[in-house]
C-alpha cells in the first residue's frame, strides 16, 4: 500500500472474482462502488427480520422498520453536518434530487431574464435539470470558464455571477477530470449576490469529508450506490428554510397533513418530499455503508484517493501514445485517458481480458467530451478497496493493449 490505509479487500465478497482468468481489478467505482459484506449483511437482515412499511402501520415490525430508517437518517445527517435529519431527504439519487431541487425551489422562485450559473464539467444530471428549468421560466444558462487544465479559478466564477444570478451549481468533484472544485469560494460569491449554491455531490460525498456548513451551501445532492450503499438511493440535502419554502413535486401518501376531494396541506421536512413508500432497505443499507466510512474515517479515505490517483496519473502520463485529462494534481478518484489510435471501448474490452473494469465513453458529460475535443475517454476510478498493485495491472494491461492493437 502506498497510503496508510490497510488492506480491507476481504471485506468486499465480489473481489474475490476472478474476471477472464484474472484477479478482478476493479476501477469503476466512480460508476457505482462494491459493497462492503456489512452493507450487504444489513439490507438481507432487514428483509429477514424487520420488514414493514414505513411510518403507517403501528404493528412491531412497522415499529422496527421506521426506527432502522430514521436512525440512517440519522447517521447520514451527522455525516455530512447537516442541522437536522429534516434536512435529509431520501430520493433515488443525485438525478433524483437535483431535479427535485430545479422543480421544487426553481419552478417556485425563479423568473424570466434570472440566470442559472454552471460549469462546462458538469454531469448532465447536474445540468439539463436546469435547462429544462431555463426553459420552463426563461431564465439563462451561463457557464465558467475552465482553465486550460480543466481546473476552475474563483475569478472566472465572478465574470459569471451578477445580480440576476440566482442558482449556482457546481460538481465537487468532476467525474472525468478528478478536479476538485472550490466549493466555499464559489458558495461567497454566490451568496453575496443573494443565489443559492447547489452541489453535485456525487464524486466528492464519497471520497472526501462532508461539511454542509463549512461550505455554506444550501443545497446538497448525492447518490447511496458511490458510497458503499446500495443503487436506488440519494440523498437531497437542504437547509431547512429553503425546502420549508419550496414545494413538493412527487404527490401521494405520506407527504400530505390533510386531503379532501379538492386539495391538500402537505407534511412536514422530510416527509414533504418523500411521497410514496420508500427505498426502506436502501435507505438502511446506506446508514449501513455510512457506518463503514466512518469507522475507517473520511480524512484517511480522502487520503487514499487522493494518492492512488495522483499516482495513476503521473504513470499513465509517461506512458508513450498516453493521454491523461485534468491537471496532474491536485485531483482525486478518477483517472480519465485516451491511448493514441485506439477507440476507448476497445481499451475498455482488451483490459476486461485482462480482468480490469474501466469505464469508456461520454461519461453522461457531453459538453466536457467537447471541450476536451474528444469522442469519449477511457476512465480507470479508484477507492479504498484500491491500492498501487491495482494501478501497476492497470498499467501493464495498457502496455499490452497498445501492443495488442500495434500487431
Ligand atoms: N456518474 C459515472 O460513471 P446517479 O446516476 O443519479 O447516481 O448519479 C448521477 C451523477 C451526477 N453527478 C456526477 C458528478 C456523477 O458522476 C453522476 C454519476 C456515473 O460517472 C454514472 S453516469
Amino acid at each position: 500500500m502506498i497510503t496508510e490505509l490497510v488492506d480491507i479487500t476481504g471485506d468486499f465478497p465480489i473481489l474475490k472474482r476472478q474476471i477472464n482468468g484474472h484477479r478482478l481489478v476493479y476501477l469503476d467505482s466512480a460508476a457505482t462502488s462494491q459493497k462492503p459484506q456489512s452493507v450487504i449483511d444489513r439490507v438481507v437482515r432487514y428483509y429477514e427480520t424487520s420488514n414493514a412499511n414505513v411510518l403507517r402501520s403501528v404493528h412491531t415490525l412497522a415499529e422496527e422498520s421506521t426506527v432502522a430508517m430514521e436512525e440512517a437518517r440519522e447517521k447520514i445527517a451527522r455525516f455530512i453536518h447537516a442541522n437536522s435529519s429534516r434536512e435529509v431527504i431520501f430520493t433515488r439519487g443525485t438525478t433524483e434530487s437535483l431535479n427535485t431541487i430545479a422543480r421544487a425551489w426553481g419552478d417556485k422562485f425563479l423568473e424570466a431574464g434570472d440566470e442559472i450559473v454552471l460549469s462546462p464539467m458538469e454531469h448532465h444530471s447536474n445540468l439539463i435539470p436546469w435547462q429544462q428549468l431555463a426553459k420552463r421560466v426563461g431564465a439563462h444558462l451561463r457557464f465558467i470558464d475552465l482553465n486550460g487544465d480543466g481546473t476552475i479559478a474563483v475569478d472566472a466564477v465572478k465574470k459569471q455571477i451578477n445580480n440576476r444570478t440566482r442558482i449556482v451549481s457546481l460538481s465537487a468533484v468532476s467525474n472525468v477530470l478528478g478536479t476538485i472544485n472550490p466549493i466555499a469560494d464559489v458558495a461567497k460569491l454566490a451568496h453575496e449576490v443573494g443565489a443559492v449554491m447547489v452541489v453535485d455531490g456525487a464524486q466528492s460525498v464519497p471520497h472526501q469529508p462532508t461539511d454542509v456548513q463549512k461550505w455554506d451551501i444550501d443545497f446538497l445532492a448525492f447518490s447511496g450506490h458511490k458510497m458503499l450503499g446500495p443503487t436506488g438511493i440519494g440523498i437531497l440535502w437542504g437547509r431547512e428554510a429553503l425546502l420549508e419554502a419550496a414545494d413538493p413535486v412527487i404527490f401521494g401518501g405520506e407527504m400530505i397533513a390533510y386531503v379532501d376531494q379538492d386539495d391538500a396541506t402537505w407534511a412536514e421536512l422530510p416527509a414533504k418530499f418523500e411521497g410514496g413508500t420508500p427505498h426502506i432497505a436502501g435507505a438502511i443499507g446506506l446508514g449501513a455503508a455510512v457506518d463503514y466510512l466512518s469507522d475507517i474515517g473520511m480524512s484517511r479515505i480522502e487520503e487514499h484517493s487522493r494518492v492512488l490517483a495522483e499516482e495513476a496519473y503521473r504513470r499513465l502520463a509517461n506512458l508513450p501514445g498516453v493521454v491523461v485529462y485534468g491537471p496532474a494534481y491536485p485531483r482525486t478518484s478518477v483517472v480519465a485517458f485516451n491511448i493514441a489510435g485506439i477507440h476507448p471501448h476497445d481499451v475498455s474490452q482488451v483490459l476486461d481480458a485482462h480482468g480490469i473494469a474501466i469505464r469508456a465513453g461520454h461519461h453522461c458529460a457531453q459538453p466536457l467530451m467537447h471541450w476536451l475535443d474528444v469522442g469519449a475517454t477511457a476512465r480507470a476510478s479508484f477507492y479504498l478497496y484500491n491500492s498501487d498493485r491495482d494501478i501497476d495491472a492497470l498499467v501493464d494491461a495498457i502496455e499490452a493493449t497498445k501492443g495488442y492493437f500495434k500487431r
